[in-house]
């Protein structure tokens, strides 16, 4: 018997774990307690053995040789090197004829699987061939947190090494996310801080998870969660529970506004030798304009004391023209936001409001995380907007105990952004549409990828390259996304299980699981030590079949597409030792020891405040401070702060509709499910066996349904079937659904359901890709219209 420390990567929690191997046999995955993620396991790393050896595993590849139109794709076996040279051929035919951008590439989350062992590699290999196109659910997973609030703090929010400092929070704000289920060491780390004593707000429609032990649960309406956000930063600017040094010193607040066009005035406008480049506030001792430089990140005069609220009268060489800071516009918009005006557009109690707005003042640091309840929405930019302005009110960005840019291990960065050129940037699909949306850092959109598949529109997309991905489960539009995907000259898919996104590709390639390869991690992300550690992980058994890992396929097909030189020419360890030359870690060591090593890191605080010549850091954004107000978003036509928009497929919205569809649907993870895998591994199947909705048992009774009964879940974009489980905690006209059910479970005779008809259960189904956020794309997955029946 041999013990390998390791960890579970099926999932973004990365738990630290023993496997326990038997006569060459992987037979049990256990927590490891002493590495910084390995607290606990759940029952999906429990059942790691299972997936290892689950008799669907794809273990050769495939060659389709019957048409698209037939439902038997006739699948062939053959080797590896046919398999990669058709492969290479066929991508180099597209990219010879129609360039690089008509291949798109999709990917799994990394949140949701081991791709993340590959994912810059992957990204190398996409920018190295020239398209700016993956379809890699960042419009659902992560835009909201990371990319919007990027407009604001200079950085992404939460995600990567930017965490939330749970060891020393005062109060921990949880906001559209459940690390119960979706990330347990972050989960266990919560319940520690709670211990101490910290405090927790859980925004959610549903009481799951820690909401149970919250010190305040708002159980919001899906999606208004702008509202919300905004009406509690108003409580908090009108009672003075903010940060009034940071707003000022830190933020753009005090930045005047010009009232003719709601531009930031800028020196240029006062004097006609000033600068453009240099902006204005208001100094409240002099009564006289004080002017601001990014590029020294200070006001013109030392210890002066700008305006954050009031009307100023400016003398232009065009005349008087009246201004006021950013800050006074931005309260008077959170005033609209009332408590009663959030208790009618949120349906929560009023009283909620001020109680938010107090914990999250008075029980400070305060650190926050939100994630898919608040991604999967039509106002994703601004919700994440919203959040980030109530965030920066509380001062603690970068403060102990609030969310903190941990310190990571210096590693080079290869992910290739070097590698695509500015033009090549620029054709991304959806970017001209989205200026500022994923497209920006080639994130591309389904909506998008099926149009320049169907329409031809920018242009045409003829090949994709699938590393995961289950693009017709995972997203909305299923029909016509099925279409898309049928009429592609090329599709290759690599993937550990046949899913029925890969039953429309043409050649098929099998992938090991995390448990039978090698993979380098550097960081664990939830805390200092959890970011220290860099670990290579070692294979518990040999690949099943062929399979191999994503990393090789990626560094084989870019030596056969003459991209070798950009991959060390295929030498993974080489690529490894490139990676890890700032670290001073060699390969050699991180072998020899498989539990990981551990590189002293130093945490730094309020580094946006620390000095080079006299020049504090400031932020990463055009003013240098946080931006409350953003003159990119005003440039592109949005507004420029954040702002309220009710769900675009809402009672509100669309009455028209909420008559025949009155119930609000949304969705959560399962605990026993990554996303849409895993239905079929029999240990976890038997705990989840059906597709569920969770409804209030007042909604259930108006409409004769019982718990467990079977219903049919009907928008006005289609109709699927689920079990009813009566939920209490839901707002009677609220429903919750979950995503992903397809696979069969043959072991226990538990069926696949079809994910084209309405008599199966693919959640995706009933939403559409048309009423979506016009600054990211992000689709409403949360917030839509529904009615619910019973089905006899
Ligand atoms: N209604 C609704 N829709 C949603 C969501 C929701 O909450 N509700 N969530 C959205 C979110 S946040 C996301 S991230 C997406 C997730 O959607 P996807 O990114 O498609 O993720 P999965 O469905 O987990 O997995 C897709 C495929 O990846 C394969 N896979 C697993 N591990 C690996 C690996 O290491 N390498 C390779 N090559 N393949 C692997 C799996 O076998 C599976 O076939 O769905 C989105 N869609
Ligand atoms: N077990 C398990 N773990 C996973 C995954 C999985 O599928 N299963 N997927 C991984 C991936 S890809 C991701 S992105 C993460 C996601 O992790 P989370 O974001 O935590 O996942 P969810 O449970 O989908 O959503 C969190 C909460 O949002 C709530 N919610 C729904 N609608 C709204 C709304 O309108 N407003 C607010 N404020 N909340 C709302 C839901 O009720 C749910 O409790 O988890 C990762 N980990
Ligand atoms: S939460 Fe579960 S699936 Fe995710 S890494 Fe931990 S053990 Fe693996
Ligand atoms: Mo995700």
């Amino acid at each position: 018997m041999e013990r390998i420390q390791t960890y579970c990567a099926l999932c973004v929690s990365r738990c630290g774990a023993i496997a326990v191997v038997e006569d060459g046999r992987f037979v049990a995955l256990e927590p490891d307690p002493s590495h910084p993620t390995g607290q606990a396991l759940c029952a999906k790393g429990r059942a790691a053995p299972e997936l290892v050896y689950h008799a669907d595993r794809l273990r050769y590849p495939l060659k389709r040789t019957r048409p698209k139109s037939d439902r038997d794709p006739g699948w062939q076996r053959i080797s590896w090197d046919e398999a990669l040279e058709l492969t290479a051929t066929r991508l180099r035919q597209l990219a010879e004829r129609h360039g690089p951008e008509s291949v798109a590439f999709s990917a799994v989350s990394g949140s949701t699987s081991a791709l993340v062992d590959s994912y810059v590699w992957m990204q190398r290999l996409m920018r190295a061939f020239g398209t700016p196109n993956l379809c890699g659910s960042m419009e659902l997973c992560g835009w909201g947190r990371s990319g919007a609030t990027a407009y604001t703090f200079g950085v992404g929010m939460t995600g990567g090494g930017h965490m939330p400092d749970l060891e020393n929070a005062g109060c921990i704000l949880f906001w559209g996310y459940n690390p119960s289920i979706a990330r347990l060491a972050h989960a266990t780390a919560t319940v520690k801080a709670l211990r101490r004593g910290a405090r927790l707000i859980v925004v959610d429609p549903r009481r799951a998870g820690l909401a149970g032990k919250a010190d305040l649960w708002l159980r919001v309406r899906p999606g208004s969660d702008g509202a919300l956000a905004l009406g509690i930063a108003g409580v908090m600017i009108e009672r003075g529970w903010y940060d009034r040094a940071f707003v000022r010193d830190w933020t753009n607040g005090p930045l005047l506004v010009r009232s003719d066009d709601g531009r930031l005035l800028t020196e240029a406008d006062l004097t006609a030798t000033g600068s453009v480049q240099r902006y204005v506030a208001w100094d409240t001792t002099l009564q006289r304009p004080l002017v601001y430089d990014p590029a020294r990140r200070r006001y013109a005069r030392d210890g002066a004391e700008p305006a954050l609220f009031g009307e100023y009268k400016l003398d232009t060489p065009r005349g008087a023209l009246a201004c006021r800071p950013a800050f006074d516009l931005i309260a008077e918009n959170c005033r609209r936001f009332s408590p009663d005006v959030v208790a009618a557009t949120c349906w929560i109690e009023r009283e909620q409001v001020e109680r938010a707005a107090r914990m999250l003042w008075e029980s400070r640091p305060t650190a926050y995380y939100s994630w898919s309840g608040v991604e999967q929405q039509s106002s994703a930019t601004q919700i994440a907007r919203a959040i980030s302005l109530l965030y920066a009110l509380t001062g603690c960005f970068d403060a102990p105990g609030g969310n903190v840019i941990f310190p990571s291990v210096p590693a080079s960065n290869v992910a290739g952004e070097e590698l695509l050129s500015s033009r090549q940037r620029g054709r991304a699909l959806g970017l001209s549409e989205r200026p500022l949306g994923p497209a920006r850092t080639q994130w591309v959109t389904t909506a998008e990828l099926y149009r320049a598949i169907l329409d031809e529109q920018p242009y045409a997309v003829r090949g994709l390259v699938g590393f995961g991905a289950n693009l017709l489960v995972a997203h909305a539009d299923v029909t016509r996304g099925r279409a898309a995907l049928a009429a592609l000259d090329f599709y290759v898919h690599a993937d550990v299980f046949m899913n029925p996104t890969a039953e429309l590709a043409d050649v098929v390639l099998p992938v090991a699981t995390p448990f039978e390869r090698e993979a380098l991690k550097l960081g664990f992300e939830v805390s200092p030590a959890a970011q220290s550690l860099v670990q290579l992980r070692r294979p518990v058994v040999a690949p099943r079949g062929e399979a191999r890992s994503d990393t090789e396929i990626v560094f084989e097909l870019a030596r056969r597409l003459g991209l070798g030189a950009h991959f060390w020419n295929g030498d993974i360890d080489a690529a490894y030792r490139h990676q890890l030359a700032p670290s001073g870690l060699s390969l050699d060591t991180l072998r020899a020891n498989p539990a990981g090593v551990r590189v002293p890191l130093q945490t730094r605080y309020r580094k946006y405040a620390e000095e080079t010549d006299g020049v504090p850091t400031g932020f990463a954004t055009p003013t240098r401070k946080i931006e409350l107000y953003c003159e990119a978003f005003l440039n592109a036509g949005y507004r420029p702060f954040a702002d309220y928009e009710e769900p675009l497929v809402g009672p509100l919205a669309r009455p028209e509709l909420a008559g025949r569809f009155p119930l609000i649907l949304t969705c959560a993870k399962d605990t026993h499910f990554c996303e849409s895998q895993h239905r079929g591994l029999a240990s976890l199947r038997r705990r989840a066996p059906d597709p569920e909705i969770e409804l209030h048992p007042a909604a259930a009774a108006e409409r004769d349904i019982r718990g467990g009964d079977w219903v049919s879940v009907e928008t006005p974009d289609g109709r699927v079937r689920a079990r009813a489980r009566l939920n209490e905690s839901l707002h009677p006209r609220v429903v919750s659904g979950q995503h992903g059910w397809w696979q069969a479970c043959p072991e226990l005779g538990a069926p696949g359901y079809d994910p084209f008809g309405p008599d199966g259960a693919n959640f995706n189904l009933v939403i559409g890709n048309a009423a979506i956020d016009p600054i990211s794309g992000s689709v409403p997955h949360r917030a839509y219209l529904c009615q619910i029946r019973r089905l006899d």
